[in-house]
């Protein structure tokens, strides 16, 4: 093996779910409700009407699941903090009883060696500050503000690594304009505030940890897409500039500039005159962080109009999206696709880590989420084989390697996810994780792509091309 196969000594290599996709547990200890408790409940918004029962039943699995992580070699687990299992009813009485869970957890971790990264906000808003308005209402920023603040005081003896929002723009858009996340609305005024009060809360809550006094690292796992012109012509070009700008730079630039594009604001004041911004809030939202976290899983093409397109390759033709030309489509490149029918582009992965090394000016950049949906293939001998998964990884860490000898500071990878577990609208029926789980007994099975994964974390070497990983990080 090449010496250029290597990554760097202290890389840190990872893992990563979120509390409302793995815990289940839904009404234990005096865990609150929240707005996607709800959604599942309304009939037609999640496939086959799935739930967050029993999920992963990690609330009660965690211990297993941390040895699991131990025999996986990672050396931090990114995991999220159920808000309604803190701060039950979002504002007002703290639950101790949640936040002992995450006590277990935490020790648990640090017993085995793993850095325990938290996430404060990875969608499960509780339903109360939903009835009250949710995120287009302000006063959601100061909860999650109080909120952050009981779980740093409570854990951050011992949590040094954080990041405050997973994907603002799902929070914000997929649930509030587009509808396919909770709470469902569709309702772009609505969106752009809800935008707004995500990164106040980022601000606040940023502030609300170092109010503590201990050592933190704070970051926030962002979306940053990767956008593309379908075609060479001007109108393309333009139609992914503003795309570009109402799914990143809306986010990325007040987080890291402190301020709002001007060409984003122009492209919305049909829909917002941005009056939901007051005086010093960009001051808030701006407070420099220690690192971003990238969340990456295809590239994206767009198109000024689906005029002389092929038609099985276009798709939300007349859905302008917001700050969109009414015909702004989205263009397949015919790349293979995952089950999520996502195409499947390393080179994106490259290109947003270079963007944002860029425009972040040299803060450390991790990885928080990458992986892929795949049917895994169950064998009567109890292993699960996924090479298409296994070839995701390889292909997408080698794209995180060359982004590390171009000398972009990539710090360390998390792979989603460590076990398969409820994605969202699609309820159970797409698998990400490096760990099989079988809902019926709950019995967890290392995949192919999980051993590879393993021997890779565990030697900061890809392991040898064609060897069957199974048997490795055992
Ligand atoms: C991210 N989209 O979600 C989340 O952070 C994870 O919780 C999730 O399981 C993972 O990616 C895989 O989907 C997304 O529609 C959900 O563009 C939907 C979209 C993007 C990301």
């Amino acid at each position: 093996m090449s010496k250029s196969n290597e990554f760097p000594e202290d890389f840190l290599w990872g893992a990563a779910t979120a509390s409302f996709q793995i815990e289940g547990a839904t009404t234990a200890d005096g865990r609150g409700r929240s707005i996607w408790d709800t959604f599942c409940d309304t009939p037609g918004k999640v496939l086959g009407g799935d739930t967050g029962e029993p999920a992963d039943d990690h609330y009660r699995r965690y211990a297993e699941d941390v040895a699991l992580m131990k025999r996986l070699n990672l050396g931090a687990y990114r995991f999220s903090i159920a808000w309604p299992r803190i701060v039950p009813d979002g504002s007002g009485e703290v639950n101790q009883a949640g936040l002992a869970f995450y006590d277990r957890l935490v020790d648990e971790l640090l017993e085995q060696g793993i850095q325990p990264w938290a996430t404060l906000y990875h969608w499960d808003l509780p339903q109360t500050l939903e009835d009250a308005g949710g995120w287009p209402a302000r006063d959601t920023a100061y909860r999650f503000r109080d909120y952050a603040k009981v779980v740093a005081d409570a854990l951050g003896d011992r949590v040094e690594h954080w990041m405050t929002l997973n994907e603002p723009w799902c929070a914000s858009f997929l649930g509030y304009y587009d509808g396919h996340h909770a709470p469902g609305h569709k309702d772009p005024q609505a969106a752009l505030a809800a935008t707004h009060h995500l990164l106040l809360g980022h601000g606040l809550a940023t502030e609300a940890i170092r109010s503590t006094g201990r050592p933190a690292k704070i970051g926030m796992a962002h979306n940053q897409a990767v956008i593309r012109p379908h075609g060479p012509s001007a109108e393309d070009a333009r139609a992914a500039r503003r795309a570009d700008g109402v799914r990143n730079r809306i986010f990325i630039d007040p987080v890291l500039h402190g301020r709002y594009p001007a060409d984003v604001v122009e492209d919305l004041a049909a829909i917002s005159d941005f009056s939901f911004v007051r005086d010093g809030d960009l001051e808030t939202i701006g407070v420099p962080i220690d690192f971003l976290g990238v969340n990456y899983y295809t590239p994206e093409w767009v198109a000024a109009s689906a005029k002389g397109l092929d038609p099985d390759m276009v798709s939300g033709e007349g859905e302008a999206w917001l700050g969109a030309e009414p015909e702004e489509v989205h263009v397949s490149q015919g790349l293979p696709v995952t089950h999520m029918g996502w195409e499947i582009d390393p080179t994106g992965l490259f290109d947003v880590l270079q963007r944002l090394a860029g425009e972040s000016g040299g803060i450390d950049l991790y990885v928080t989420e990458n992986g892929c949906a795949f049917e895994d293939t169950v064998t009567d001998d109890g292993s699960v084989h996924d090479a298409d998964r296994l070839a995701y990884y390889e292909g997408h860490l080698r794209a995180a390697r060359e982004a590390i000898h171009a000398g972009i500071p990539l710090r360390g990878y998390f792979a989603w996810s460590l076990l398969d577990n409820f994605e969202w609208a699609w309820g159970y029926s797409r698998r990400f994780g490096l760990v099989h789980v079988d809902y019926d007994t709950q019995v967890r099975t290392v995949k192919d792509s999980g051993h590879w994964y393993a021997e890779l974390a565990g030697t900061g070497r890809f392991p040898e091309p064609g060897r069957t990983a199974a048997g490795a990080g055992e």
